[in-house]
């Protein structure tokens, strides 16, 4: 995909398009899913891209988006890894006259024109479907059930909406009581650290794990066997995300359902760039559609995943 612009002795140019791309991490299969859709649409549409890996750190996203500034590029997207805190880097860009694109993770921002797009899922709604699969699950047990919470990023979207959408199933429903929640960084290491944690302060009262995404449940899975509980049968586990890995675990009777994501985004931010590029406008917000995954459905569903 190209760019036609005229050098100082008035010679036509014909440049590749280059988008600047700053991604969160490697921090989940989702990401490595995601980042790959985002390197072969790229490839796919000739759109020189630049891809920068912010490590998790919201400081090094900044300066990598103020280096796509300083190379010019004609598009910057970015997935945020926390919503809140970008004012001044936003607004350099539009100084510079360079359209943004947020993609996968939301920001939470005043100034909406700071960005032209943002291209993602529904948090909120998986973080409900979630919730309602539970309910259904439950609503025949007697007693209370006691869930723990493992959080993704402190401050980021989809840790804020999936726990927004689960609470306003859940809160009505008195009989399902949340004991702890803890932050994982969507890391599988951090999961089965922060379920080692709970096992060790709350032992068997713990009925339901409820993941934010499918590597701390797998992590939360690992521990959950050490403490020499059955994960899936004596502790209920929901995630979020339906990667490849979490419909292995549900054949296996360890995971209990899990709500799709689609990292599969790459095609979508190209089509963006394509119009922004064209001077085409674009709607504020692009939603990705999604399903929810039990373990009844795993065995043939898996030759399906392309993530
Ligand atoms: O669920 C998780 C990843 O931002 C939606 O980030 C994404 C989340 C995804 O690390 O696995």
């Amino acid at each position: 995909y190209y760019r036609e612009n005229y050098d100082s002795q008035n010679q036509k140019v014909v440049n590749k398009v280059v988008l600047g791309f700053s991604q969160v991490g490697a921090e989940s299969d989702w990401r490595t899913a995601n980042s790959e859709s985002i390197q072969s649409a790229a490839q796919a549409e000739g759109i020189k891209l630049i891809f920068s890996n912010a490590q998790q750190k919201q400081e090094n996203q900044i300066k990598a988006i103020r280096s796509f500034i300083a190379q010019k590029v004609d598009i910057i997207a970015f997935s945020p890894i926390v919503e809140n805190g970008w004012e001044d880097v936003l607004n350099e860009a539009k100084i510079a006259g360079i359209p943004v694109i947020v993609m996968d993770r939301a920001i939470d921002i005043q100034d909406k024109a700071l960005y032209v797009t943002h291209i993602g899922s529904d948090f909120e709604e998986e973080g409900r479907k979630a919730g309602r699969w539970l309910l259904e699950k439950v609503k025949k047990t007697k007693g209370s059930i006691n869930v723990v919470e493992l959080r993704g990023t402190f401050g980021s979207s989809p840790t804020n909406g999936r726990s927004k959408g689960f609470e306003e199933i859940i809160k009505p429903n008195t009989f399902i009581k949340m004991i702890g929640c803890k932050y994982g960084d969507f890391m599988k290491s951090k999961g089965k650290e922060i379920m080692e944690n709970f096992l060790k302060s709350e032992g068997n009262r713990i009925h339901v794990v409820y993941s934010h995404n499918d590597d701390m449940a797998l992590g939360a899975v690992e521990a959950i066997e050490e403490y020499g509980l059955k994960p899936g049968e004596d502790i209920i586990i929901i995630s979020i995300d339906a990667v490849k890995a979490a419909f292995q675990a549900m054949i296996e009777g360890k995971i209990n359902c899990t709500v799709e994501c689609n990292p599969l985004q790459g095609p979508e931010l190209m089509k963006a760039a394509k119009s922004i590029m064209k001077g085409n406008s674009l709607p504020k917000r692009i939603i990705i559609n999604e399903g929810i995954f039990s373990q009844d459905m795993a065995k043939s569903e898996l030759p399906n995943r392309k993530y």
